[in-house]
């Protein structure tokens, strides 16, 4: 995959993740089925989630850890792992973990989209811009997303999804297009 990064710096320019580390409110129950907490700003609470058929019942046992890059690997645009599996009807828990290094200011995201959305969620992410993080959180393709984060940050949220295969990527230019991408079943 190394020819993908070929195109160079354009991959880690343009990332806007202001630096700020600001306390996120604490991860309590959540009546919309998503939540987000954050080592980096403030994680908005737009309605990107689906409703929750499963509101009131328990995070299923244990977090979910995806991590991404490593402080050697700027150029690393894959996550450490391109399946998962969860049972149906509990509310998945995930953390996600930017491990490049801070100074090369490479944003990703883990984006959940509903499966044949992938190239529509990338456009739409391109057309949103640097100002929105590369996402447009209105896409109703987007079943939930973490936030865009640089090396060093890492963020959790919660969200539930009825069953079916979906596949998560990263909406940061040309990251999907190198590997940045997973599936995961819901059953
Ligand atoms: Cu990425």
């Amino acid at each position: 995959m190394m020819a993908a990064v070929a195109a160079g710096g354009a991959l880690l320019a343009g990332c806007s993740t202001s630096p700020g580390q600001t306390t996120a409110p604490p991860d309590g129950p959540s009546s919309v089925g998503f939540s987000s907490t954050s080592t980096g700003p403030d994680p908005d609470e737009r309605g990107t989630a689906t409703q929750d058929p499963g509101a009131g019942k328990a995070v299923s046992a244990g977090t979910i850890p995806v991590e991404v890059g490593s402080a050697s690997g700027a150029k690393e645009f894959h996550y450490d792992k391109v399946m998962l599996t969860e049972p149906a009807g509990h509310k998945i828990k995930l953390r996600f973990v930017n491990h490049t290094d801070s100074q090369d200011e490479v944003g990703h995201n883990w984006v959940l989209v509903r499966a044949g959305q992938e190239g529509a969620v990338v456009s739409s992410g391109q057309a949103a811009g640097d100002n929105n993080d590369w996402l447009n959180v209105d896409d109703p393709a987007i079943v939930a997303h973490t936030q865009l984060i640089e090396g060093g940050q890492s963020n959790t949220i919660t969200f539930s999804a009825p069953p079916g295969t979906y596949t998560y990527l990263c909406t940061f230019p040309q990251h999907y297009a190198a590997g940045e991408k997973g599936t995961l079943v819901i059953k």
